[in-house]
């Protein structure tokens, strides 16, 4: 396979102004026309299109049948054009949408057509520069069948439409923005319509419709409401208006990743779409609304201004996923959203960073540009990007981002550009960011405070470090906010004259400090007592911190901090030692003792009855399995999960009344509405469940939760207790619940995903099951992620079994799975890429498991390209 390298870039000899699809819908036999005017920007010598997959009708050059002399190959063809300066390129082509299992180019779905492009699927669709700087005016005409196809759509706006002979129809729609190829769309299909409207800041009607299959009609209202709020917020807080007179959103139900933000014509995963009380969680709910506001916001960032190449694709992806988190923040707590992005980032990324696959935000290189839809690409990037927003503030911030748009509205650009207009319209140089782009790995960032009685004075020292150890590592620009507090709690007025320290206006009690050698420290003068610190609040930075404070002073702040991030840290920070502890004594287990100072300090919590409801079910929750693991050169999967369990148990225990008044406070039925009041009392009762059945005793709570509840995420949280443990409970209530929902393919893929990631003792006996069962089909992406993604993801004790049956299990789907959907495939390599995280023994089994897939014939370059790379 062939390695695609950022430093290769050239930029195009060809434009291709315009471009007039025609599509004759067939589902085995779709005829492709393609009629395109280029022109020749430079003396052009050869004329090189991409295309695979496709049986070539035709080609004509201004109406000359050239057919014959066009070289074909696997990757694409190359034409002569005769040195012609412009000239129209008419190719005829012919593909199979019904055979396309791999979900990209042209594909059915539920037998209707849909489209995804992005990245290199166009060229599954027609001959063309499949690549983002190549911006062309797109018309489509769409010609079917009409009675298995009354809704044809394509990106723009439709100029025509009518009846043609032999029961068909058509349809031409024109998009009046320049766009790259990967944003194109077409979808045809028997669809119902939910319809809304919404006026725009400069006062035009937008027409909003979102289409889904006739069944699910009644489970609209939310994505659509969510779009308004979008649409609202990115003018507000933006001044971003949208630019086409017609939205469309199409949800499908078999689609490889969330969603894609083609140009007016948005094709959704139907799980981001649809949602009733009944049906979809309060989970399900906040990720329809980031969902379809990041499609949405992607309309500036990523399509008006769009990148260059791949490798810049943090550039649209990074920054709009700053936007959608900004957005849910506003939409429903700024805390609680920071922490959980903290979370994902953490269990998600930082594994990812520090194993083999790690790369920059900005990739050097790429075999499959599929593998790079990544944490760090989207995560991380996110995380740069804010912190320019940190650094800048959030009014230099938007004046960095009007910039960007007044000099790259309609063009193709990278990184570089993005961090040249928020540095111009600053001012200021921010040229060390790029170090941010370059480099992979976690930074690690390790403090020593010293505290001068006599002088009264507190400095702290800093060195920055890569977690890969890199020897040629260059400093980053680490923005660290912090706070002082004295021992009653009270937050210290900063006093510095260090440079480096920018104090925020509230009263001085917060202070920024750029932090960008190798090496450096900050000095606090007047400080009357050795203080408490409180460093990187509202995690100002992706790092790993090195700091050591005591246990006492971890929970003074975690009770005094008026950041909420620090609060939650503080105490996890507390939970993770005394798992840590477990964890090394794991051979002594019958001794096994929780800290009395933290059973203290955590009853504390659970009593507290001021704390904000969300933040205090996320102070109570242990840390996730996989941050524990991250603690460790070699992850103990055992050790781990019943350290934790004890805890967990153990914490139950010590606190059972107070649990079970919490919970019956909290267990009121009240009519189902996503609000973040609801939101957080049911997340908190959740939790309490969560306590409560890891005793025996209490688990009928949790079958009679799961009887009685009227929305989803009640009956789901009640289902997943009861997924963990070894009861008659447990199979009548996955039984009941199979019975209600067979038929709804989004609540049944919940079901799939409960057994997948249960903690029972014979996990993988049951998983192996349900790829058997009649309702797992493996060209259904989150039916293979409901089951397969997550046991390699959440099931550490049936992935890690001793005996290797996990690894040898997923190893042998992803082979079967790679035969017909190598992206969905690739992505199931995952947990294997961490293999030299583990001991000898599993070691050598997950390499075993990675060279039985690298062996297989025709393996596709998605899983080759992780699995190789994973060895080397
Ligand atoms: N841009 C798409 C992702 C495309 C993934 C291609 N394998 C969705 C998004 O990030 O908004
Ligand atoms: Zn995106």
């Amino acid at each position: 396979p062939v390695e695609h390298f950022l430093s290769d870039y050239q930029p195009l000899s060809f434009a291709i102004d315009d471009v007039f699809l025609t599509f004759e819908l067939q589902p085995t036999a779709t005829l492709v026309s393609n009629k395109m005017q280029m022109r020749a920007l430079q003396a052009a010598t050869q004329l090189w299109l991409d295309g695979e997959q496709l049986e070539l009708l035709s080609v004509e050059l201004d109406g000359e049948d050239i057919t014959a002399s066009c070289e074909v190959s696997e990757a694409g063809m190359s034409v002569p054009t005769a040195g012609k300066k412009e000239f129209v390129l008419l190719i005829r082509t012919r593909i199979s949408p019904q055979d396309n299992t791999a979900l990209e180019g042209l594909y059915r779905s539920s037998g209707n057509y849909c489209t995804q492009c992005e990245a290199e699927g166009f060229r599954k669709i027609t001959y063309f520069f499949d690549r983002p700087d190549c911006l062309s005016l797109f018309t489509t005409k769409i010609i079917a069948d009409k009675s298995a196809n009354a809704v044809l759509l394509s990106n723009g706006n439709l100029i025509d439409s009518g009846d043609l002979d032999g029961n068909r129809h058509f349809a031409v729609w024109q998009d009046p923005f320049k766009k790259p190829c990967y944003l194109f769309a077409l979808v045809a299909g028997d669809l119902a319509c939910h319809q809304d409207r919404f006026i725009a800041a400069d006062g035009r009607e937008i027409d909003l419709r979102i289409y889904v299959e006739p069944k699910n009609i009644d489970k609209c209202e939310h994505a659509m409401q969510s779009l308004i709020r979008s649409m609202q917020w990115d003018e507000q807080r933006f001044g971003l208006v949208y630019d086409l007179d017609i939205y469309m959103i199409v949800a499908v139900d078999d689609f490889n990743m969330g969603a894609m933000e083609n140009k007016g014509l948005n094709v959704f995963n139907s799980k981001f779409v649809l949602a009733k009380p009944d049906t979809a969680t309060d989970v399900d709910y906040e990720g329809i609304e980031a969902v379809i506001a990041h499609e949405y916001f992607h309309n500036w960032t990523g399509n008006r201004v769009t990148c260059r190449d791949w490798f810049q694709l943090t550039l649209k992806e990074g920054l709009t996923v700053f936007r959608d988190q900004e957005f849910t923040a506003d939409m429903l707590s700024p805390a609680v959203k920071r922490i959980e992005d903290v979370k994902a980032l953490r269990n998600n990324q930082f594994p990812e960073d520090a194993g083999p696959m790690s790369h920059p935000i900005q990739p050097q290189s790429y075999i499959e540009m599929n593998n790079f839809y990544t944490m760090t690409v989207y995560e991380k990037g996110a995380e740069v990007v804010r912190l320019y927003h940190t650094l800048l503030g959030e009014q230099g911030f938007r004046q960095g981002m009007d910039l960007y748009f007044q000099r790259h509205d309609g063009d193709a650009v990278t990184v570089q550009d993005f961090r040249n207009a928020m540095a111009d319209a600053n001012h200021v140089d921010l040229s060390q960011m790029h170090n941010w782009y370059i480099q992979s790995g976690t930074p690690v960032v390790s403090v020593e405070s010293h505290y001068n009685a006599s002088e009264q004075t507190l400095t702290l020292n800093f060195r920055q470090r890569l977690n890969t150890g890199n020897e040629d590592f260059k400093p980053l620009l680490i923005p660290v906010r912090l706070a002082l507090f004295d021992h009653s709690g009270q937050a210290l007025v900063l006093k510095s004259k260090d440079p480096q320290l920018k104090l925020y206006a509230d009263q001085n009690h917060e202070g920024l400090f750029e932090f960008n050698k190798p090496q450096q420290s900050l000095t606090f003068t007047e400080v009357s007592a050795q203080p408490l610190v409180s460093l990187f609040r509202g995690f100002s930075a992706p790092v790993i911190v090195e700091f050591d404070q005591s246990n006492q002073e971890l929970a003074l702040l975690a009770q005094c901090d008026t950041d909420s991030f620090v609060c939650w840290e503080s105490i996890q920070t507390l939970a993770l030692r005394e798992i840590k502890r477990l964890v090394d004594s794991y051979a002594e287990k019958t001794n096994w003792m929780v800290s009395e100072a933290f059973t203290n300090a955590f009853s504390a919590l659970v009593k507290d009855e001021k704390m904000d409801k969300a933040l205090k079910a996320l102070a109570l929750s242990l840390p996730d399995l996989t941050y524990i693991g991250e603690q460790y050169e070699v992850i103990n999967p055992d050790a781990i999960y019943h350290a934790r369990k004890f805890l967990q148990q153990q914490l139950a225990q010590q606190n059972i009344e107070q649990w079970l008044k919490l919970y019956s406070e909290l267990n009121q039925s009240t009519e189902y509405r996503y609000h973040k009041d609801d939101i957080a009392q049911r997340k908190l009762k959740t939790v309490c469940l969560q306590y409560l059945t890891q005793l025996d005793d209490y688990i009928e709570l949790a079958e009679a939760q799961f009887d009685h509840a009227d929305n989803m995420t009640d009956a789901l949280a009640s289902l997943q207790c009861l997924s963990h443990t070894d009861t008659a409970a447990r199979k009548r209530a996955l039984g009941d619940f199979y019975d209600k929902w067979q038929d709804d393919t989004l609540v049944l893929d919940k079901w799939f995903a409960l057994q997948a990631a249960s903690h029972h003792i014979h996990a993988l006996e049951h998983v192996k099951q349900l790829v058997e069962h009649k309702d797992f089909v493996y060209t259904n992406p989150n039916r293979v992620r409901s089951v397969l993604g997550v046991f390699g993801r959440l099931n550490l004790l049936g992935l890690h079994r001793a005996d290797g049956k996990g690894y040898q299990f997923l190893a042998e789907q992803v082979i079967k799975l790679d035969a017909l959907n190598p992206q969905v495939a690739a992505r199931m390599v995952g947990p294997f890429t961490h293999w030299q995280r583990y001991d000898g023994q599993r070691q050598q089994m997950m390499k075993q498991a990675l060279e039985m897939i690298l062996a297989q014939e025709s393996l596709s370059k998605d899983v080759y390209e992780i699995a190789s790379k994973s060895l080397r």
